[in-house]
């Protein structure tokens, strides 16, 4: 029997619920949204009870397996969100190696949510996609919004066929789902995870710990890539524009910057001029040459007025003044 951890007052008025809140993004998205909307209005909820002291005494916590449909609805039905971020799901690396419980965690998670959506009354989902959903053969430079879409992982096919489910059941049930294409997420609050893009997360982390980083990429491997700050600004932008400025409901591209690892070993290297990074790529390095090198997010400008504030040296500068405090506080 699931337990839950209630470190808050049982919230009442808008509540929202953050599903996958332990995970990259969603540890810094719990906390955004907490210092929004007031910490007991938001409920965090993961599989795993939170490591994270911030998030764990922070607000109200549910453990919640999304594949456990009835507990989904039980929580739903207890804390009555208007929103539902459903952030759960296997990263591109990860799921490669892990192909059947990837479909199935991004997959049925996902459906779990929507029709739990539908029918307890949510007003509002947000589902995050990525660049992961293009191929082989789309058009890497500046990749359209409407394109050839082949992706070759299984993270990429789960997420292409989950934003077609999101435009079904906004069409089918009016349901208003939201949903970013991110780029790869870069930030300081969590220690890099399965994903492709990680490299650049765990690349700080070795230049601050005074240690030299085996890139698993290769050094021109360029890659769409987004400070979290600007994520978190995104997906609230997107989740606060007006029901009728959202033209696109599978899922916008967004875009901020494109980078190499070359790129930002130098950039990290204002900082730290004896940082010293080597290249080995692994298999991430074909999931890598399948993906944009940089992204058309006109639309996304258009309908809900998107603009990325942080550049790869402003990136840089904050993550390393954040990464080196946690040191000086011993968090790190
Ligand atoms: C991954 N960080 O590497 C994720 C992201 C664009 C990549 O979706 O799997």
């Amino acid at each position: 029997m699931a337990t839950s951890r209630t470190s808050a007052a049982t919230p009442s008025g808008d509540t929202i619920l953050v599903i996958g809140a332990g995970g990259q993004l969603g540890l810094e998205l719990t906390h955004e949204l907490r210092q929004i909307y007031g910490a007991s209005n938001v409920v965090a909820a993961d599989v795993r009870a939170p490591k994270d002291a911030e998030t764990a005494e922070a607000g109200p916590f549910e453990l919640l397996d999304v594949l456990d449909k009835n507990r989904l609805e039980e929580v739903i039905r207890q804390y009555k969100p208007k929103q539902v971020y459903h952030l759960a799901a296997l990263l591109s690396a990860t799921a490669e190696k892990n192909p059947k419980f990837g479909w199935q965690l991004n997959m049925d998670g996902l459906f779990h949510v929507l029709d739990a959506a539908v029918d307890l009354g949510v007003q509002q989902v947000y589902w995050p996609s990525s660049i992961a959903v293009f191929g082989p053969d789309t058009p890497r430079q500046h990749t359209p919004q409407l394109t050839i879409m082949n992706p070759n992982t299984v993270y990429g096919i789960s997420k292409l066929a989950g934003e077609q489910w999101c435009e079904w059941y906004f069409r089918k049930h009016g349901l208003d789902v939201r949903s970013l294409r991110y780029p790869g997420l870069i930030g300081y609050k969590s220690l890099p995870g399965g994903g492709t893009t990680d490299y650049a997360v765990d690349i700080y982390h070795k230049a601050v710990a005074g240690q030299a980083y085996e890139c698993f990429l290769s050094e021109d491997t360029y890659l769409p890539m987004m400070y979290m700050s600007d994520a978190l600004k995104a997906t609230l932008d997107l989740m606060h524009a007006p029901a009728d400025n959202i033209k696109v409901r599978s899922s916008y591209n967004l875009g901020a910057m494109s980078f190499s690892p070359q790129e930002i070993t130098a950039s990290i290297q204002r900082h730290y001029p004896e940082f010293q990074v080597s290249y080995q790529p692994d298999q991430r390095q074909q999931i890598a040459d399948s993906w944009p090198a940089s992204i058309d997010d006109t639309k996304a400008r258009q309908d809900w007025g998107w603009q990325p504030q942080f550049t790869l040296d402003k990136m840089t500068d904050d993550m390393l003044l954040h990464l080196r405090q946690a040191v000086a506080v011993g968090v790190h």
